[in-house]
């Protein structure tokens, strides 16, 4: 269920690294206790423990596993070398959190977390607001995704990878609409979801 650790998990099966998969039970609220906030001072998952080298934050480990493991599996970020193609990159990425995260995480927490968390009931007033500027975003991916087959160029990328956990929570919640009136978007999103990496984290049982 965790969309951030998904993140990692699909970037540790693209490297074809193999991992533990060690569950955290957030309904218990093991996330805040005093053992975990050892390793994630911030109270929430995943946090990658390679060896003694402890990283949380989803996007990071996952442009940390990327250097780490620069000559194995699919190649995930432009070569730092190519400057041009790197500022697209960052320039991508930074559009995905800023952008399409916050209107996105904001929705499924609205309409499916803040149930499950015991967190209150969905404010539809946030949902509708959090729609149209998801929507917005979408218009511009629409335009962007006409020129190039990915977010950040003609390769798939970390950045389109970002996008994929929340994004699949989307369509579950019938947010699908959203997607399938934009045909560039949608070819985008068919082509991240294919994927072996991601059918592969799909399938991951505990
Ligand atoms: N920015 C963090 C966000 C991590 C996050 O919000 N994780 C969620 C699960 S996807 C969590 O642990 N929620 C439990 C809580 O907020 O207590 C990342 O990307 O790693």
């Amino acid at each position: 269920m965790s969309t951030c650790t998904q993140r990692v998990m699909m970037t540790l099966k693209e490297k074809n690294v193999p991992f533990e998969l060690v569950p955290v039970n957030l309904m218990n609220g093991e996330q805040k206790k005093p053992e975990f906030l050892k390793k994630q001072p911030f109270g929430v998952i995943p946090v990658l423990e390679d060896d003694d080298y402890l990283i949380y934050e989803s996007r990071g480990i996952c442009r940390y596993l990327e250097q780490k493991y620069k000559d194995q599996g699919s190649a995930l970020t432009p070569n730092v070398t190519d400057v041009k193609a790197f500022g697209k990159f960052e320039q991508a990425a930074s559009v995905e959190i800023f952008n399409y995260d916050t209107c996105a995480s904001g929705i499924v927490f609205e309409k499916l977390f803040k149930k499950m968390m015991g967190l209150g009931e969905t404010d539809e007033a946030k949902v509708k607001q959090l729609t149209e500027k998801l929507e917005q975003t979408l218009n511009v991916y629409e335009q962007i995704l006409s020129k190039q087959k990915y977010l950040a160029g003609n390769e798939f990328t970390l950045v389109d990878l970002f996008h994929i956990p929340y994004t699949a929570h989307l369509f579950k919640l019938g947010f699908n609409k959203q997607f399938e009136a934009r045909p560039n978007v949608m070819n985008w999103w068919n082509a991240c979801t294919e994927r072996q990496a991601w059918q592969d984290t799909l399938n991951t049982k505990l």
